[in-house]
């Protein structure tokens, strides 16, 4: 009784998907409608995210979900990556296709942008860790080309996407934060870091907060899904990683968490920002979660160095190569997984390499030795933010919690146990969707704190545990070696 149908637009780095949660009073179920490659193409200008075919996803995705609720869904909520956006001209037309941020444009921006406020007066305003990708140092990029010039809009991707499925145009805040615009403290947009930098945010459509009606999918978009109007869209966490966080099945306040896919997003979740200087320095980012949290995290490059290294080697079997890579003697040779000389696409495996033998390491040469250089390196990036995180907010951890994709990855669950020396906890493997099912099924009537979200989540869904082996002296050790570096 009470059980409602709920479609989650789920749009990550590597792929797309439309999932069903039918949600209860006493259950959550989750099914996958529809998921769809997400390949960004490499122009003549530069990367660039497919966004029509990414929006001809959701509508193949929609209707498939459509097709599971006997044509009727409660509501649909979107999320996906941060930072990027469409700009629109005055009648709403998009200006090209949204730039990927991986793309090489903003490379020696930040530096100009410090030159006017500081990254230390950035930090503190905002609490944003550096990143070449920012919002704010992709608008800067942008403030020199033609179609800025043309443009009376910004919409973030999840944004852009409700409003080609509604026709209504909002800014929603967990993503919003991602801009480095945003104040943590007011949770309002940071106007004297905007004024200062001469950017205009009345580019931004009003901010709306998880939980808030986004409109109603148009007539337009009912005829091509099927789907039996009307179907409210609802604002849910924007933010895919804001999303996850929701859906980390935590029992009690001491708990880090670590969202694993493309990225590895490694913090805390506080009531409150940090803001010092020593929180700068370590690189933790201070992003808007759901009612009134702050998600206190580091970025951490994640299992992009093992998708890169896959598809140079012409993508071999996954499950093959982790068990071979489990033979692996462990902690030959690290990388800094944080680095962002990974960042852009190409060669993984050769700069995997370089990286060992400028830092006088052994040389992993076989795939399944690169693939355990890699997992070894993550496991002790996220050893290295759960443990700062924990010292720079003053607050104690006692479990770590995975989700995401990397939860499939059974080797990188154990190294991060053994590496953390602290039990870990992996599932939910779709966390973003479902925290996305569930602040949708609280907009239309389940009752519920946030606490109380995570214990229907502990009570419903799957979940492994991960008891660390041995003690962590060869990770305090290869975490030396690293920082010796
Ligand atoms: P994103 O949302 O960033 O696109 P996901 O959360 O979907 O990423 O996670 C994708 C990652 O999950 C892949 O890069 C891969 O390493 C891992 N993964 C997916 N399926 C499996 C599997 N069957 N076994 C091990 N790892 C997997
Ligand atoms: C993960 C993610 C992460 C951002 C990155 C750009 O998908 O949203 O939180 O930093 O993409």
């Amino acid at each position: 009784a009470g059980v409602k149908a709920y479609a989650a637009v789920d749009l990550g780095a590597s792929s797309g998907r439309v999932m069903v949660g039918r949600v209860g009073p006493d259950s959550v179920e989750l099914t996958e409608a529809h998921r769809f490659p997400n390949r960004p193409l490499r122009l003549p200008e530069g990367l660039r995210w497919d966004i029509l075919a990414l929006y001809g996803g959701v509508l193949d995705g929609l209707r498939a979900a459509g097709a599971r609720g006997g044509g009727r869904l409660a509501s649909v909520g979107i999320d996906s990556w941060a930072v990027d956006y469409g700009l629109l001209d005055g009648a709403g037309a998009l200006l090209g296709n949204p730039v990927h941020y991986r793309d090489a444009r903003t490379e020696g921006v930040a530096e100009k942008v410090w030159a006017t406020v500081p990254a230390a007066e950035l930090y503190a305003a905002t609490g944003i860790q550096y990143a070449p990708f920012n919002t704010l140092y992709q608008l800067t990029a942008d403030r020199s080309t033609a179609r800025f010039a043309l443009a009376a809009r910004v919409l973030l991707v999840p944004d852009l996407l409700t409003y080609w499925l509604t026709g209504e145009q909002g800014t929603e805040l967990t993503n919003a934060s991602t801009t480095q615009l945003v104040d943590p403290r007011t949770r309002t947009w940071a106007h004297g870091v905007a004024d200062r930098l001469g950017i205009d945010l009345g580019l931004f459509a009003p901010l709306r907060q998880p939980g808030d009606p986004a409109g109603t999918l148009r007539p337009e978009v009912l005829a091509e899904t099927g789907l039996r109007g009307p179907v409210p869209v609802t604002a849910v966490g924007s933010h895919d990683t804001a999303s996850a966080v929701v859906a980390v099945p935590a029992t009690h306040e001491r708990f880090a968490y670590i969202c694993t896919g493309t990225w590895s997003l490694a913090g805390l979740e506080l009531t409150a920002p940090v803001l010092t200087e020593e929180s700068r320095a370590a690189n933790f980012t201070n992003e808007l979660g759901l009612d009134g949290t702050v998600r206190y995290l580091r970025n951490i490059m994640g299992l992009w160095l093992l998708q890169e290294c896959v598809r140079a080697w012409g993508e071999p079997d996954l499950g093959l190569l982790l068990r071979q890579a489990a033979a692996v003697p462990t902690l030959r040779s690290v990388v800094d997984a944080g680095d962002a000389a990974f960042l852009a696409p190409g060669r993984m495996p050769e700069r995997i390499a370089e990286a060992c033998r400028a830092s006088g390491q052994p040389v992993p040469v076989t795939p399944a030795e690169v693939t355990r250089c890699i997992l070894d390196s993550l496991a002790l990036a996220h050893r290295r933010a759960v443990l700062d995180a924990a010292r720079l907010a003053d607050h104690p951890v006692d479990v770590v919690h995975l989700v995401g994709g990397g939860t499939r990855n059974a080797l990188l669950c154990q190294l991060t146990a053994d590496a953390c020396g602290l039990p870990v906890v992996a599932g939910a493997t779709e966390a973003a969707a479902l925290g996305n099912v569930l602040v949708q099924a609280r907009a239309h009537g389940l009752a519920g704190d946030l606490p109380a979200l995570r214990r229907l989540l502990t009570r419903t869904q799957p979940l492994t545990r991960y008891s660390p082996r041995g003690d962590t002296g060869r990770w305090r050790a290869a975490e030396e070696r690293l920082a010796a570096r």
